[in-house]
């Protein structure tokens, strides 16, 4: 029977070595005794039961070619899976079809493994670990108790974000332009009493460990804008009036310019500001028009900031009857409130100077304040000798005409030098920003926008948070922490506290908890007084169950007989961690990926572990889009890669969806290009189908090809440029079946080059690679004796190096293919940048050629 008719029965061939696999355990990595251990980790997915979509698909594969060229490469591997099942996105799924979610989980769960395995990827299944089984959560409940223990968890009240549609409050993370991350919902402000982690106080760390790690540019980007450091001063004002004594009220504003302070013509508070609302209630104040601005501070609370500060028309209400005192000048000047200026950041007040910043300025002109330039940008200046030039510019029509500039332009941004500033007159203004506030007896001060992250939830499904509140020790005075009487954490040996089964589990919506009404859970005793005490009903943000899942993949390969604080799992996380390898997607920039790394550096600070960077090397994957969208449900684009895998094979369907752009960039999703991809892998089959050994030595042209081809995949999948790997060994094949004599030539390569054809597929056709390796009856393993190299010389043998030069002088080396003809040299070098600079553009008197080796010009 010919060979010929035998089918590439992918099916077959996929199921029988995913059995294989699954039977030999061939990727799990002891992880005791590895010698070169690499952990290859993809971000922790939290599907819900419509389980597994292309989206998934696109990053687990392209993380797992990784990890696959890696194993190749000799490492030791780690590739574990699990998933994030706790939640509000799984919640709010098990809401909508009406099942618990305990029993929702159970299914969710099952079906995504089943999905998983057909994908072909070398996981570690023993280690697969998920966020609401108790053992898992008895952890992240320690670590919450860690960060109480730090000083690092506390309860305060101030303005939070609100679902009404999720019913609990939000991280700021979690709101993405004004609406809940999870529903789409617009999130509104609500005053409530909160937990949360000082991830603040790690902000300056977070900024600077960004320098130490590999990780994409955009996610890095990403969060340097969210820390948001600003370097500035806190400057006070004093508040006056005929009848209020002088320096008995201040009012504190945060600047990044207090070079410009002789320039601030007003004050504005922002409506929600402190001594704003004791002012309103206070019988004595001396503020006149109270009920006008009590209906400024109505109007403004419910505006959400976005549209506070992108609002081009500015509003405000001046506070008649007092005014505040310039530090620098001691002018008095008017007060304000504005809802361009924001409770949450700096001091919730600023110095107005309209005539350097752009909001300040339209207020000022709606307003008709005063606008007073104090600085000039250097290049009014048109002397070149500093000091001249400075005379001239204040001289006073200069002043007159950047009056005129600013009310014509607008506001001058850029810094430059004082002027109009007193004795800091002529100074640059970044020297002034020092001396300034210390004329004005402020303080240098460096701001962040990050927030403190709010953890808890007033939902059922998460991590119930392990504190106990007890009434008559808070009455006592007695507490862990001075500052929060009455609260304990509860005790580590009584971890987990479970979630118990509840029946009803929706959110009520009463700020608080299902669990709230569960007396059985709520009833407890005080761990210090032994009275009746009740138990924290909010559950952690789901976003603390993946801060530290990477360490929780060692647990579980320990069956969890060991903690994070074991001596005796130490020595594992030495070993494993950090991660090497992280791939997950660009939209966690601030909220997964800010998170773990803040809980890493707090577990380095506790002395559990040696490093405080979680991820050594990041790497964004792009997004798939389709029909010009990004692919999601509400889009209703969708793509089930079970049915492509069905149709196709994972193989394939693998090996498609690398091939559509760069890894990093993501790829526009098209049916037709997977039949390209189907042909190019059974191509590869029926090649080796139809194999025979023949003894001549192979053809230098063909084996070049397949040396060129190592190091380009080689240095592609490194780069994650799996698309062009992939094209490259499309050439390859070409190549192979395109030399002369077709059924014999490229078979020439002889056995070990064939292996290495085999080898550098297995990455991206995983399954393919293994039946082939085995038609062949190579009788080692393709995991032994390595990646494919390549050998330099016979990558270069053809090409030669030419020397350029004119009128003898060296001026470039440029590489031709052995033999190159004078014209094409001639033509080509001239386009060299130096070489055409050095010939002038002059006639050529002659040329000297020496085949292969050099070209002189002689002008
Ligand atoms: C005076 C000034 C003069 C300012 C000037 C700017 C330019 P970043 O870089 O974002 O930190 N600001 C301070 N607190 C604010 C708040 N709660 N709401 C709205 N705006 C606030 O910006 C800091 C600057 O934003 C501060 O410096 C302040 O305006 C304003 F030529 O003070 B500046
Ligand atoms: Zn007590």
């Amino acid at each position: 029977m010919s060979k010929k008719s035998k089918k590439y029965d992918f099916g077959a061939i996929e199921k029988k070595w995913q059995e294989k696999w699954k039977k030999e355990k061939i990727y799990e990595p002891d992880l005791e005794k590895a010698e070169r251990p690499f952990y290859n980790l993809m971000m922790f997915p939290y599907p819900s039961a419509e389980g597994l979509h292309v989206g998934n698909m696109y990053a687990f594969t392209g993380s797992d070619i990784y990890g696959r060229f890696k194993r190749m490469k000799g490492y030791n591997v780690f590739e574990p899976i699990g998933l994030d099942g706790f939640g509000i996105h799984s919640e709010n799924y098990a809401l909508k079809i009406g099942t618990h979610p305990i029993k929702q989980s159970e299914i969710s769960e099952k079906r995504f493994y089943k999905q998983l395995e057909i994908t072909g990827n070398s996981f570690a299944w023993n280690e697969r670990v998920e966020t609401y089984k108790p053992e898992y959560y008895k952890w992240t409940q320690w670590i919450f108790i860690q960060m109480w223990k730090q000083g690092l968890a506390h309860r305060k009240k101030q303005k939070v974000n609100w679902c009404p549609s999720c019913k609990t409050v939000l991280a700021d993370e979690q709101v993405e332009g004004g609406k809940c991350e999870r529903c789409g919902t617009i999130v509104i402000q609500k005053e409530l009493e909160q937990w949360f982690f000082k991830i603040t106080k790690y902000a300056e760390k977070l900024l600077k460990n960004l320098d130490k790690i590999d990780w994409s540019e955009k996610v890095k980007i990403a969060q340097r804008n969210w820390i948001g450091k600003s370097e500035g001063a806190l400057l006070k004002f004093q508040i006056t009036n005929d009848k209020l004594q002088k320096g008995n009220l201040e009012i504190e504003v945060f600047t990044t310019r207090p070079d410009t302070l002789f320039g601030a013509t007003y004050l504005v508070l922002s409506p929600e500001h402190e001594w704003l609302k004791q002012e309103i209630s206070n019988s004595k104040s001396e503020i006149l028009n109270k009920p006008e601005i009590q209906e400024y501070i109505n109007k403004a609370k419910a505006k959400k900031d976005e549209e506070r500060i992108e609002n081009k028309e500015k509003t405000g209400v001046k506070l008649e009857g007092i005014s505040a005192v310039n530090p620098a000048n001691k002018k008095e000047i008017p007060i304000f409130i504005a809802d361009y200026v924001l409770s949450g950041y700096g001091t919730g007040a600023i110095m107005a100077v309209p005539a350097h910043d752009e909001r300040d300025f339209e207020f000022a002109k709606k307003f008709k304040l005063g606008i007073v330039p104090v600085i000039i940008p250097s290049l009014y200046s048109t002397d070149t000798n500093e000091e001249n030039a400075y005379l001239k510019i204040t001289h006073s029509d200069i002043i007159e005409r950047l009056e005129k500039y600013i009310e014509k332009h607008g506001p001058i941004l850029n810094e430059g030098y004082c002027i109009q500033s007193g004795e800091f007159d002529r100074k640059k203004s970044e020297e002034a920003k020092e001396k300034i506030t210390k004329y004005a007896g402020g303080r240098m001060h460096t701001q962040y926008r990050l927030r403190d992250w709010l953890v808890s939830r007033q939902r059922y499904w998460g991590a119930p948070i392990p504190m106990i509140y007890c009434d008559e020790c808070a009455e006592a005075g007695r507490g862990e922490h001075k500052d929060m009487p009455g609260w304990y954490a509860v005790p580590e040996k009584n971890l987990p506290v479970e979630l118990p089964m509840v029946k009803d589990f929706r959110p009520k919506g009463k700020d608080e908890s299902p669990l709230a009404s569960v007396k059985e859970f709520y009833e407890t005793k005080c761990p210090n007084c032994g009275g009746s005490a009740r138990r924290e009903t909010d559950v952690s943000d789901t976003f603390l169950d993946s801060a530290w899942y990477y360490i929780a993949y060692l647990m579980k390969a320990r069956e969890w007989k060991v903690g994070i604080e074991d001596s005796s799992f130490v020595k594992q996380m030495k070993k494993w961690l950090p991660v090497d390898m992280y791939i997950g997607g660009a939209e966690h920039s601030v909220l997964h990926l800010l998170y773990s790394r803040f809980v890493t550096m707090t577990l380095k600070d506790g002395g559990f572990i040696d490093f405080e960077e979680p991820f050594k090397l990041f790497r964004a994957h792009g997004l798939l889009i389709k029909d010009g969208a990004k692919i999601s449900k509400s889009k209703g684009n969708i793509v089930n890669p079970d049915d492509y895998v069905k149709n196709f094979g994972a193989d394939t369907f693998r090996m498609y969806l690398m091939f559509l752009a760069p890894f990093e960039q993501g790829g526009d999703f098209r049916d037709q290009g997977i039949l390209g991809i189907e042909r190019f892998l059974k191509r590869i089959y029926f090649y080796f189908l139809d194999y025979k050994e023949i003894g001549t030595k192979p053809e230098e042209e063909i084996v070049r090809l397949l040396h060129q081809t190592i190091k380009k995949v080689t240095e592609d999948i490194e780069a994650l440029k799996y698309n062009t790997a992939i094209s490259q060994l499309m050439v390859l094949l070409n190549g192979l079946e395109s030399v002369s004599d077709k059924n014999v030539l490229g078979y020439k390569l002889g056995k070990e080059n064939h292996k290495a054809i085999i080898k550098l597929l297995s990455p991206f056709a995983p399954h393919l690679a293994e039946e082939l390796w085995e038609m062949m009856e190579y009788t080692d393993s393709i995991y032994e004796g390595g990646w494919p190299e390549y050998d330099k010389k016979i990558i270069q043998e053809n090409v030669v190096q030419f020397v350029v030069q004119v009128n003898g002088k060296h001026r470039a080396t440029i590489t031709f293919p052995k033999g190159t003809e004078q014209s094409h040299v001639e033509n080509e070098v001239k386009k060299n940048n130096s070489v055409e600079r050095a010939l002038e553009k002059k006639k050529i008197k002659k040329i000297i050629f020496i085949k292969d080796k050099l070209i002189n010009f002689v002008i």
